[in-house]
């Protein structure tokens, strides 16, 4: 059993395969660990189609971003330590520091996670504190 890669543009391939397996046919650019293998006519070096051109630089990493808990003086300290719990997965006494150093220093960064979630922990923490009619804040920045 072989492999038979053509990567040229404009050139039919015949492949022929054992009975009951798979053949997957990739068109367009093949990305290789170190190198792609471009199909631009004009990127060619000599008569076989195929160019080689060093790979592009990756791409960034996506942002990072800070979940906050912001202190006030009327939400019950057990509330928030079920919220930590609840929604950012500690056990309860690691919800009871982070919400003592809310308490104590005003703010506190309950996780960092991608924009998406950091978005919805907010949207779930503010709406969750509303409908047991607390002031609780959740906010999120970058990290
Ligand atoms: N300061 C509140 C109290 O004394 C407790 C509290 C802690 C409230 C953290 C909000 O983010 C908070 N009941």
């Amino acid at each position: 059993m072989y492999r038979q890669y053509d990567y040229r543009p404009h050139v039919a391939t015949a492949v022929t395969c054992e009975p009951d397996t798979q053949l997957v046919i990739s068109i367009g650019l093949i990305y290789t660990d170190e190198y792609v293998v471009s199909n631009h006519k004009e990127d060619t070096d000599d008569d076989s189609g195929l160019a080689i051109e060093e790979k592009r630089p990756d791409l960034k990493p996506p942002k990072q971003y800070k979940v906050v808990l912001i202190n006030d003086d009327y939400t019950p300290m057990e509330f928030v330590v079920q919220i930590l719990m609840t929604f950012f997965g500690m056990d309860h006494a690691k919800a009871t520091r982070v919400m003592m150093a809310v308490h104590t220093k005003g703010r506190g960064v309950c996780g960092i996670f991608s924009h998406e979630i950091a978005e919805t922990k907010v949207e779930q923490v503010n709406e969750f504190s509303r409908l047991n009619q607390h002031p609780l804040l959740c906010t999120m920045e970058e990290a």
